[in-house]
């Protein structure tokens, strides 16, 4: 994906919409799509509202700690109608402990997916490979991501989203944290059970046929934004599955091939 489009809009709408995403996420009220009011929005665009709204969390003390892919299976553009996968930063203030409660009053509407997370040991820049991901790779292992669209009724196009910093609210890395080269990452199979009961099934190789395609294709869109993924980087390849909505006295419970599992509950 090519960043190189032209601006639809000045500096003043990114501040603009970058608050308007961030009123939304701090108080939990959905608003309406962006493109309603900026029809001319392109993924450039969005991307320097996902950049302002990164700047302004930084400037109130969060702290980048890494990045996510999404919309990287099937099942996930499918669910979401959505047929090209964006990236969404990480900070510290998204991460919740494994076996947590994570509340839910602080959300619109949340959806729970299973991961695959890379934690790198070098920087990544530019445009790499699959390999060169998995030898900049220090380990991976299994995560939960707690979506949240600030859109009213989880509703948008690819432009809105990524504006919307890809939906991201909370993670939850978990599991064993194992070699890239321990286990072939595309077999490794994930079982997402809600309440004690089979929600969703798949594999690894749901995900761009390969996780670590997904963080090639994130540091390929990093670059567009003349960004680089730094060493040490927490980085989330993408729901395996389609996401599975909560709420408040749900568990969900994401048991991964040969990486071990993670519980989380959820509180109003
Ligand atoms: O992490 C994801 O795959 C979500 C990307 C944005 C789309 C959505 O909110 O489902
Ligand atoms: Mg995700």
């Amino acid at each position: 994906m090519s960043l190189d489009q032209p601006k639809t809009v000045d500096e003043e709408a990114i501040i603009r919409m970058a608050e308007r995403v961030e009123t939304a996420q701090r108080y939990a009220v959905p608003i309406r799509k962006l493109t309603e009011d900026y029809p001319d929005l392109t993924i450039a665009d969005a991307y320097r509202v996902q950049t302002a709204l990164r700047r302004n969390l930084e400037k109130k003390g969060e702290r980048v700690i890494g990045w996510k892919a999404g919309l990287t299976s099937k099942p996930k553009m499918a669910q979401m109608g959505v047929s090209t996968p964006g990236v969404g930063f990480l900070t510290d203030a998204m991460e919740r402990p494994a076996n947590s409660k994570i509340t839910v009053s602080d959300m619109i509407h949340p959806r729970v997916e299973a991961e695959i997370a890379f934690v790198t040991n070098k920087e990544l820049s530019g445009k790499v490979t699959r390999d060169e991901v998995l030898a900049a790779t220090d380990y991976v292992q299994p995560a939960l991501e707690v979506i949240d669209s600030r859109f009213t009724g989880f509703k948008f196009d690819l432009e809105s989203v990524l504006a919307d910093n890809s939906s991201s609210a909370r993670y939850v890395p978990g599991g064993r944290m194992i070699r890239p080269d321990a286990l072939d990452l595309r077999t490794v199979g994930v079982v997402l059970e809600h309440n004690g009961e089979i929600a969703e099934i798949g594999a690894g190789a749901e995900v761009l046929g390969h996780p670590a395609e997904a963080i090639a294709m994130l540091v390929g869109v990093l670059d567009d934004m003349g960004e680089v993924l730094p060493e040490g980087s927490f980085v989330m390849a993408g729901a395996i599955t389609a996401a599975v909505a909560v709420k408040p006295g749900d568990s969900i419970t994401a048991r991964f091939y040969e990486m071990g599992s993670i519980t989380v509950t959820f509180t109003e």
